[in-house]
């Protein structure tokens, strides 16, 4: 995390709740949203810094890179600061008018040049003319049945030569989901969070963010288009894929 922002500690599920409600992405969650994805999320920090350096590898002059999901700007920071095309909007969209709004602000305080805000359902908007396309840890929050038509308009909306990269919580057969599931109770408690903490956070997030194995999300994305898919990242049960929209170059150099 590069202290773009301000975030107070995240205290939402500390004190015992008698009914907790469904997780929203609110302006009490922006507010701590930078704290909480930090101390949630093992892998966050290097997933982030690391979609920036992929994502300058492949945009194209003259186009535009979408952050679909952009929470606080984290990632649309980390793609701005590596990528050096030229004429290339970034397009960094949000449905919570709460982040979008604090987004703005610390990308506008941090020189946001060549960034466009869109408050908006990433279901609703159109994609055209995209080198890069980001969906860092959000399509767990679009339904299961609705995926698939996300991804082939993104798949429409790409290049040739154009990437998807694709950050989630994954689900995984009995023996490793339980294994991952205390490996990662193990990293929220060393990272400060109470069990009563993470239990409520847990509940909150029950039907609202919805995992699925690597494999479903590699044969979708397959599904819809895209001609490779390769996982370039993991840390327990967070991963990252890319997506090409073009087949591969069989020449491409081995190097070091
Ligand atoms: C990061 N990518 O820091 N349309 C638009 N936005 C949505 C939708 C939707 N249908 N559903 C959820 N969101 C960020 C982190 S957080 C991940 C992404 C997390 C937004 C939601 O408002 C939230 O800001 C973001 O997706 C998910 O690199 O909280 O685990």
């Amino acid at each position: 995390m590069n202290g773009r922002i301000m975030s107070s500690r995240d205290r939402l599920y500390a004190e015992l709740k008698s009914d907790i409600e469904g997780f929203l992405f609110d302006s009490k969650v922006a507010a701590v949203f930078e704290d909480m994805i930090r101390r949630s999320v093992p892998g966050y920090g290097t997933a982030v810094a690391m979609t920036g350096v992929i994502a300058a590898r492949y945009a194209q002059d003259n186009t535009d890179i979408y952050d679909l999901g952009c929470s606080l700007g984290a990632t649309t920071a980390s793609i701005q600061q590596y990528h050096q095309a030229q004429h290339c909007s970034i397009i960094a969209v949000d449905s919570s008018q709460s982040m979008i709004d604090s987004c703005r602000e610390a990308l506008d305080s941090s020189s946001a040049g060549g960034v466009q805000f869109m408050c908006d359902d990433i279901r609703d908007i159109e994609i055209t003319n995209a080198s890069v396309v980001v969906l860092n840890f959000t399509l767990q929050f679009i339904p299961v049945d609705q995926r698939l038509e996300l991804l082939q308009k993104i798949y429409a909306g790409m290049l040739p030569g154009g990437i998807l990269i694709l950050s989630e919580k994954l689900d995984f057969d009995h023996q490793q989901q339980q294994l991952f599931t205390d490996l990662h109770h193990v990293f929220k408690q060393a990272n400060g969070y109470s069990d009563l903490e993470i239990s409520q956070k847990r509940t909150a997030l029950e039907n609202v963010l919805l995992p699925e194995t690597m494999e479903q999300h590699r044969q979708r994305l397959l599904q819809a288009g895209f001609a490779a898919v390769y996982c370039w990242f993991q840390c327990l049960n967070f991963a990252s894929l890319i997506a090409f929209k073009s087949a591969l170059s069989p020449d491409m150099e081995d190097d070091e």
